[in-house]
């Protein structure tokens, strides 16, 4: 089952400022960045609270002009891209969605923020949210 809200995402054309907004307005800290070639993301994890515990708002600016955060700025502009939850066992996690009809993007997890295992459930599947999952 799912435990928390891991991180809301949000795609930006420009990082740097992203991160200088979200710090100055609202004094969250920048707890992590971290380029993810695969995932062709620059991004950077800012604490909602004191702590990591209160969820994170994860900023992604694209890599490259194919990059899933490049095509997302193309159609909607910079905003709120996917919510992430945090799971214990992300296998079984999968497993019981399959089960339930919805399509996972990947057959396994891949690599996530931090060395962490992550799989996506279809927008199209999800009331159009791009829904991920984190095994941290
Ligand atoms: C596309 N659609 C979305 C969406 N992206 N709806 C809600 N939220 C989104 N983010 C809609 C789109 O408007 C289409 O609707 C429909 O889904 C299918 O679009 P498509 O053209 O078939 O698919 P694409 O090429 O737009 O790709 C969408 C997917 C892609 C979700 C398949 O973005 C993907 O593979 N995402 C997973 C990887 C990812 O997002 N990586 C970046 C974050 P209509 O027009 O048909 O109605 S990396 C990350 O989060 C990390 C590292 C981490 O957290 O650890």
């Amino acid at each position: 089952g799912l435990r928390r809200i891991d991180h809301v995402g949000i795609a930006v054309a420009d990082l740097d400022a992203a991160i200088d907004f979200y710090q100055r307005t609202f004094g969250m800290r920048c707890v992590h960045t971290e380029t993810n070639t695969e995932q062709g993301v620059r991004e950077a994890m800012l604490a909602v609270g004191p702590t990591t515990e209160g969820g994170c708002v994860q900023l992604l600016a694209p890599l490259t002009p194919e990059s899933a955060i490049a095509k997302f700025l193309d159609r909607n502009g910079p905003g709120v891209q996917q919510v992430a939850y945090t799971v214990a066992d992300i296998d079984a996690a999968c497993a019981a969605l399959r089960e339930r009809g919805l399509r996972l993007l990947y057959d396994t997890p891949r690599r996530g923020t931090a060395g962490s295992r992550i799989n996506f459930v279809h927008p199209k599947d999800a009331h159009g949210v791009l829904i991920e999952l984190v095994e941290v």
